[in-house]
């Protein structure tokens, strides 16, 4: 092959709570991200309990896409876009979460953006569930460490797949499931799980349980999407950071295969249907008690995915301790600087081979179909006094993953579906609520304050991009 398919999916991803705003339209209810403020680099987003007078909540009005689509996705067909990739609020559907029957409203939004997509013969592509679930379901359940959680999640499936078959094909369960590896932190068990920790908890098992309840909901879901419209294509989304080895010491060297295995068991079991014995094993050393039954692990072995989406930004870098005999994993301890190559000013570590690593892994693991749905460098972008802003940092940035991503199709001759690079129109960063750490090829004047116009421009990555597509990745 001489690159890339000739139907190559080229497009951008954005998830609905990170540029939608309208917070509280057509019957929105609040999500987890409702309800977390604006940190910066070093500065953890703060979880309120729910919406409180006087803070700065982000995602409440975001740029307003929720306004403004035909206009935004008329710069995406624009770009040249096959395919545009975000998610559905599951709040705009079942606002709290536990309802019987859907919102009208909501359902009527998102029928209206894939058609305004469609119209531009752009391909949606979709994510369930991106770190927007029903707030209330963490106040009245506890997040998904509660069972009941997957009877919520497959009827808001239901729904969507049922409305939407004919007008979406590509569909993912959980955005980056394998986040909550790292449970130290308060971030991703809530946002990937709607999960508060009480002081004193044994965060690492109810961060599992967790996990098990979203592979099998994930699963149901795949079952009745493939019910639903057998032509549906439905994936996992994994957070892909591949963990190198400091140094060639056998003792470094296995330390990064057992911190891979703790942070992409969850890819063995979405795409094969059953748990890996590595973790298994691990789960017996730990004295676990898991509530994971037989029936799970048949549901688990019918609704393995199509195939695998992944986000890729930066790769890791562990190494063996005297003090870590066997090997555990911390993600807030874990991990060691990489002094072969450089980190944006948040501290992501630019490795483009990184993603050619990955691509490889992925495909020689599991021989799927892969789709890199998010990769992008997040800057502060400064329009010079044109008003344009001259973004050669981030062409360069995707250039060279576009150039080893070629190189995983062309030399190494993995199944690639296609290239959906992250927020490309500017948006409100998840890790940190800020505006300020871009990623767009289309400015959104707003600062982390809130203020600006709103106006969108078109920066200098916008064109580079555009070219791209025209040529289906041949000048790269
Ligand atoms: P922000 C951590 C590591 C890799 C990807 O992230 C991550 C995160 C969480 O911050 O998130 C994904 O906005 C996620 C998007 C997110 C994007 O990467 O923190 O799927 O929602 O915006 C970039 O710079």
């Amino acid at each position: 092959m001489s690159g890339f398919k000739a139907d190559f999916l080229w497009g951008g991803a954005v998830a609905a709570h990170q540029l939608e705003g309208g917070w509280q339209e057509g019957g929105k209810g609040v999500s987890v991200a409702d309800v977390m403020t604006a940190g910066a680099h070093g500065v953890p987003r703060e979880i309120t309990d729910g919406v409180l007078p006087g803070k700065n909540y982000p995602n409440h009005d975001a740029i307003d896409f929720y306004h403004r689509y035909k206009d935004d996705i008329k710069l995406f067909a624009e770009l040249g876009f096959k395919c545009f990739r975000t998610s559905i609020a599951w709040t705009r559907i079942f606002p709290k979460g536990d309802e019987l029957e859907p919102n009208e409203a909501g359902l009527q939004f998102y029928d209206d953006l894939f058609d305004e997509c469609l119209k531009y013969n752009i391909e949606p592509v979709i994510t369930l569930s991106h770190f927007e679930m029903p707030y209330h379901l963490v106040t009245e359940y506890g997040g998904w460490r509660n069972r009941k959680l997957i009877d919520f999640f497959v009827r808001f499936a239901n729904a969507v797949f049922t409305r939407y078959r004919g007008k979406v094909k590509y569909w993912m369960t959980f955005n980056e499931i394998n986040n909550q590896a790292n449970y130290h932190e308060d971030f991703a068990p809530f946002t990937n799980s709607g999960v508060k920790y009480q002081p004193g908890e044994d965060r690492e098992v109810i961060m599992y349980q967790a996990a098990h309840y979203e592979l099998v909901a994930s699963a149901l879901a795949v079952e009745a999407g493939h019910k639903i419209d057998p032509d549906f294509k439905i994936g996992c989304m994994i957070a892909m950071c591949p963990i190198y080895p400091l140094t060639c010491d056998p003792n470094d060297m296995m330390m990064s295969v057992v911190a891979m295995h703790r942070r992409y068991w969850f890819t063995d079991v979405h795409v094969r249907g059953y748990y890996p014995q590595h973790l298994l094993n691990y789960f017996a050393r730990r004295e676990f008690k898991l509530d994971i039954t037989d029936e799970d692990l048949q549901i688990l072995t019918r609704g393995c995915v199509d195939y695998i989406g992944f986000s890729y930004y930066m790769s890791f870098v562990t190494k063996a301790t005297e003090d870590n005999p066997q090997l555990d994993y911390d993600e807030t301890k874990s991990l060691v600087k990489n002094p072969y190559v450089k980190a944006s000013d948040w501290g992501w570590q630019i490795d483009p081979v990184g993603l050619r690593y990955s691509l490889n892994y992925f495909y020689d693991h599991y021989q799927l179909p892969l789709f890199v749905v998010e990769n992008g460098f997040g800057a502060i972008d400064q329009p010079e006094s044109d008003g344009v802003v001259n973004d050669q940092y981030r062409i360069d940035y995707m250039q060279n993953h576009i150039r080893e991503m070629k190189k995983a199709v062309v030399e190494d001759g993995v199944d690639l579906m296609g290239y959906t690079p992250w927020g490309c129109i500017d948006l409100v960063s998840a890790g940190t609520g800020e505006m300020k750490k871009r990623y767009g090829l289309i400015y959104v004047d707003k600062d982390n304050e809130g203020n600006g116009t709103l106006a969108r421009s078109r920066k200098k990555s916008f064109w580079w991009y555009q070219d791209v597509i025209k040529q289906n990745g041949d000048n790269i």
